[in-house]
């Protein structure tokens, strides 16, 4: 096993959904977590909570992963004690309404393309060249059911997590002959903000993609995320698909009600 007590874990989008379950887990497990997205209040009452309930060092920025200089310099400037990374988990992201391509506003096209896709690399680019001096690292993409399978109404939302599978491919190759392994953990119907923020906040649509089934929860992806982090250094969890049990595909599920 590899052990996360002291290892420093930077976690993109941790101040909600997946991203906080995954500061929460690797946590418990003892590991030092530098965690950022946009909303700094949030991130701040997190990182509060953890230091209180786990006793590890935890230290937060604000980060728009859209911004390849912010991306560059924060990561720069980190105090030293923090410059290590052991553990990227490239969470950060989002979709964008379920209109047909022919309907979709531009900037809903940037929002998911920039976030997805291109905060991802840059945020990659930023933390990989250190990891490969150390000959030691971990990069967890946070892909989707959508990377494998596209479904109507979000021909760009599954452009980009199929990118990320592409990403994770490319950089397992990449990688080859450093002591820096690259998982995907590709989850599906996880009950987070994130049909909130793709229905701009509209509650019983957001709450209608969950109806009648039991959808993963955030800790669900996060142990499987620290599942991967956690295996001896000979062993790379390239991909791993979480599915809910009542999913069986990007469009097929159960619902009792
Ligand atoms: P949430 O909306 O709950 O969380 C998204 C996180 O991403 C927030 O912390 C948000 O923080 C952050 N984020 C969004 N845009 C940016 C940005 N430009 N810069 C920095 N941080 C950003 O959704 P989830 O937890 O569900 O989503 C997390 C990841 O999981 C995403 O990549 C998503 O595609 C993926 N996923 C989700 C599934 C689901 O069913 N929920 C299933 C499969 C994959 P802030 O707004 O503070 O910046
Ligand atoms: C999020 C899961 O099925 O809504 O990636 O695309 S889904």
């Amino acid at each position: 096993m590899t052990d996360l007590k002291d290892r420093t874990v930077l976690i993109t989008g941790a101040s909600a959904g997946i991203g906080a379950a995954c500061a929460e887990v690797f946590a418990g497990r003892g590991a030092r977590l530098l965690l950022c997205a946009r909303r700094a209040d949030r991130l701040a009452a997190l990182a509060e909570r953890l230091r209180r309930d786990h006793g590890v060092a935890v230290h937060t920025f604000a980060l728009d992963v859209r911004d390849a200089a912010a991306v560059r310099e924060r990561l720069d400037e980190l105090p030293e004690a923090w410059r290590a990374i052991d553990v990227l988990v490239n969470n950060a992201g989002l979709a964008k309404s379920r209109d047909k391509f022919q309907d979709q506003r531009y900037e809903h096209i940037d929002a998911m393309v920039d976030t997805n896709l291109k905060g991802l690399l840059y945020v990659t680019r930023a933390v990989l060249p250190g990891m490969v001096a150390r000959d030691r690292g971990h990069v967890i993409n946070i892909g989707s059911i959508a990377g494998r399978q596209v479904y109507a109404g979000a021909t760009v939302y599954c452009a980009t997590k199929f990118a990320v599978r592409a990403i994770t491919r490319g950089l397992k190759i990449d990688l080859l002959g450093t002591g820096v392994r690259v998982s995907s953990v590709d989850p599906g119907l996880v009950e987070t903000e994130f049909s909130l923020v793709r229905f701009e906040g509209d509650a019983e649509r957001a709450a209608a993609v969950y109806a009648g089934l039991t959808p993963l929860s955030p800790r669900d992806v996060a142990e499987a995320v620290v599942f991967c982090a956690t295996r001896p250094p000979h062993v790379d969890v390239t991909e791993m698909v979480v599915l809910a049990s009542d999913q069986a595909t990007a469009t097929m599920t159960h619902r009792r009600s």
